[in-house]
């Protein structure tokens, strides 16, 4: 990229945002400090040491997480291994990891960076996987058919579209059928960075399906996690940069229309929704500028919220734990 497109991109930055510092200060949320808590009813599980990304939960207990990301500015922990998915079940009174074997011929293990997941399970209860996977930094959805008894993934197909270029986090609405979040607008790393700091705001959702694909929300300041509610009516998308869950409801032709958005003191990350009652479940990053910008010796903090009342009057939150 030449110097000039550079230059002129720093000056519409600078002419278009008044004073980036102070905004970055302020989207990066730079000054939270947060302290630790005691957390009585937390058990730390062995074997996801690596972090994880993503987890989604079947209605029977069972657990897939998705670990080992690796993604530009973000402190990797196993850098020299390929990611993995892992499954633990809930019914244990001791719940363990177990690595899922991954099984089929055009899957490159070698390079699996896995991210953002979600499941389908259809009418004959078969379970697929859908996982954002970036294979050399590219972004990719693998879709698995998840085998209990073998424990393992038989992979099915790999995904791409022009519109999936920089995907984050997907929720599944049918076998190949997803919303999917794009954290970026821009596919080279270093104007990636400037739309970062810029807070341009470009990034978008965007529906899948084998015979549709298209854009239906955009506008966000790093888009990142999403979901569904449990009747299916209402799409969630976590703005991270803007702190906000913006809340829509989905119509038949998949296309999603605004209805009010939730804010918050903190980088909001990945949603679980719960199945019963609808709550909001949200990992968050209190810190941004301790994400970026990794420090083992002050390293970056995170909470997580429990939101309930979303689509009513009554909405309120609260912080689970720090
Ligand atoms: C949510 O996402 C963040 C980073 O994107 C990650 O650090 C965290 O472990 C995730 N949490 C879960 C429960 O998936
Ligand atoms: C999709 O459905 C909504 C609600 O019925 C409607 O307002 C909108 O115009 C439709 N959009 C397209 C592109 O068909
Ligand atoms: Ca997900
Ligand atoms: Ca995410």
């Amino acid at each position: 990229m030449g110097k000039m497109t550079v230059l002129s991109l720093l000056g519409l930055g600078l002419a278009f945002f008044r004073d980036p510092w102070s905004s970055y200060q302020t989207r990066f949320n730079v000054f939270r400090e947060v302290e630790p808590v005691e957390l009585p009813n937390c058990n730390f599980v062995k074997g996801i040491e690596a972090g994880s990304e993503d987890l989604e939960i079947l209605s029977n207990g069972l657990v897939f997480v998705s670990s080992g990301l690796k993604y530009p500015g973000l402190k990797s922990f196993e850098h020299d291994k390929p990611g993995k998915i892992l499954l633990m079940d809930l019914n244990e009174e001791e719940p363990t990891v177990l690595e899922l074997r991954i099984i089929g011929s055009k899957f490159d293990l070698s390079s699996f960076n896995p991210h953002g997941i979600s499941t389908f399970t259809d009418e004959d209860n078969t379970v697929y996987l859908l996982v954002v996977n970036h294979p050399d930094f590219k972004s990719t959805v693998e879709l698995f058919k998840f085998q209990e008894e073998e424990k393992s993934l038989l992979h099915l197909k790999t995904i791409r579209h022009k519109l999936l270029p920089n995907m984050n986090d997907i929720v599944a609405v049918g076998p190949e059928h997803f919303y999917a979040t794009n954290d970026h607008y821009f596919l080279d790393p270093f104007l990636k960075s400037w739309e970062l700091y810029l807070g341009l705001a470009w990034s978008n959702v965007v529906y899948y399906s084998p015979n549709e694909v298209q854009m239906v929300a955009d506008g966000y300041d790093f888009a990142n996690g999403i979901n569904i509610s449990p009747d299916g009516k209402y799409v969630y998308v976590a703005e991270l940069m803007a702190h906000k869950i913006h809340v829509y409801e989905k119509h038949a032709n998949w296309t999603l229309t605004p209805l009010k958005h939730l804010d918050f003191n903190t980088l909001v990350d990945n949603i679980s929704v719960d199945p019963v009652t609808g709550d909001l479940w949200v990992g968050c990053h209190p810190n941004g500028k301790k994400i970026f910008f990794y420090d083992p010796k002050n390293p970056p903090p995170s909470e997580e919220l429990l939101s309930s009342d979303v689509l009513g009057t009554e909405f309120r939150y609260i912080l689970l734990q720090i």
